[in-house]
């Protein structure tokens, strides 16, 4: 945050590719790398995935959210020496197996140790998930056993891997030398994230949610800040989402799990469906595309595009909802920003009761993420 060289953000320069964070998709043929991309931070519903079509070519996609990514969908048979962009400029390499294909994944798990590899030696700083997708196919005893295997079959690949084979890759390490290649090893097994997926539940969003948070630096400070309201306000757990995509960016990260992340998600995901009769509220509450708002404002010649807040009224209300979900429970959201909304869970009691001071504090946390966003 401190080397920005100068106090306009990031999040304005979304017309320069430069600024995004790469994400590179890759995987074995028809693993389902663009349907994981694409029901997410493209509106395709699930329902047309089947129709989703080869991919012949890279394509980028382009998405604004905290940090402005652009994601790279791949051929099947694509390679790694013909990317248009140098294989290190790349923050991450998400990987997607199909978990069903027990025939293929030796392949598949000897290409993704290939490539991660690749992606270390030209980045050692990149991340690296393994999507182990279509799990909802497999019947839940089937599924575990197979994700289990997955992994196991990955760190023997990894301990058996020549990497000197590599060597014209890695001119400053010498992998001849055990001692290199076991610190490699090592640093792989820890760093490689694996996370089972499915389009058809909220799995896909939730490891979208950790790739995002691994390329998000100020993700310290944001749940700083979302820990400091849930507490003061007396709330039980409070998550920021990203509107369009319905990933979560940060939480408080106290109380965590998986069943109550699925339902708040789940919660997001069916409001969001009626954002339109928002659409009378904060120019922008109700649109699905953020980066329509940053590009529309870009300014003349080459000038700094305007980013949503220049001309915000900072008294215009925000979408805001809350639901009693049990008789002791509530969800609450606020929009925040065009692209991000803040969901919280609290006692229905503590809602009746503090609801004006927790408004109050609302106003700090979201000029806290505000003055974050800034300076990035
Ligand atoms: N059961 C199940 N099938 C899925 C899932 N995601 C994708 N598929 C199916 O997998 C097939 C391939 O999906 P794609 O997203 O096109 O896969 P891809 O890796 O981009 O394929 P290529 O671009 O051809 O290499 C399609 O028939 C999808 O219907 C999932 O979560 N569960
Ligand atoms: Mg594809």
């Amino acid at each position: 945050m401190a080397q920005a060289e100068s106090s306009r953000p990031r999040q304005a320069s979304t017309s320069d590719d430069n600024q995004r964070q790469k994400i590179l998709v890759t995987g074995w043929r028809k693993a389902g790398k663009s349907s994981c991309i694409k029901t997410v931070f493209q509106h395709v519903p699930v329902k047309d995935v089947p129709y989703i079509g080869i991919t012949q070519k890279i394509e980028k996609i382009n998405y604004d959210t905290i940090v402005p990514i652009q994601l790279w969908d791949t051929p099947s048979n694509f390679d790694i020496d013909q990317l248009d962009a140098p294989l290190g400029s790349f923050s991450t390499l998400v990987y997607v197996m199909d978990m069903q294909q027990d025939d293929s994944y030796h392949d598949a798990v000897r290409q993704a140790v290939h490539t991660i590899m690749r992606g270390y030696l030209a980045n050692p700083a990149m991340k690296f998930s393994v999507f182990i997708h279509k799990a909802e196919a497999l019947s839940e005893d089937y599924r575990g056993e197979n994700y289990s295997e997955i992994q196991r079959a990955m760190t023997e690949e990894l301990e058996d891997f020549q990497y000197s084979s590599l060597q014209a890759y890695a001119p400053h390490l010498d992998l001849s030398d055990s001692g290199v290649c076991n610190n490699i090893f090592n640093h792989m097994v820890a760093e490689i994230k694996f996370d089972m997926t499915s389009v058809h539940d909220v799995s896909l969003r939730d490891a979208w949610s950790k790739v995002l948070q691994g390329i998000m630096e100020m993700l310290p400070a944001v749940e700083a800040l979302l820990l400091n309201f849930t507490e003061t306000s007396g709330m039980d757990n409070s998550y920021l989402f990203d509107i369009a995509s319905g990933v979560v960016l940060a939480t408080d990260n106290r109380h965590r799990n998986d069943a109550t992340m699925e339902q708040v998600t789940e919660y997001l995901s069916r409001f969001l469906q009626f954002r339109e009769i928002y659409r009378h509220l904060a120019p922008s509450a109700a649109k699905s595309s953020p980066k329509a708002d940053l590009e529309a404002s870009d300014g003349p010649d080459g000038a700094q595009p305007k980013a949503w807040w220049d001309d915000e009224d900072t008294e215009a209300p925000w979408m805001t909802q809350a639901t009693r979900l049990l008789p002791n429970t509530t969800i609450a959201l606020w929009q925040f920003t065009p692209q991000l909304a803040l969901v919280v869970l609290l006692r229905t009691d503590t809602w009746h009761a503090r609801r004006g001071m927790i408004e109050y504090n609302l106003t700090f946390l979201r000029q806290g993420v505000r003055r974050i966003l800034m300076e990035v």
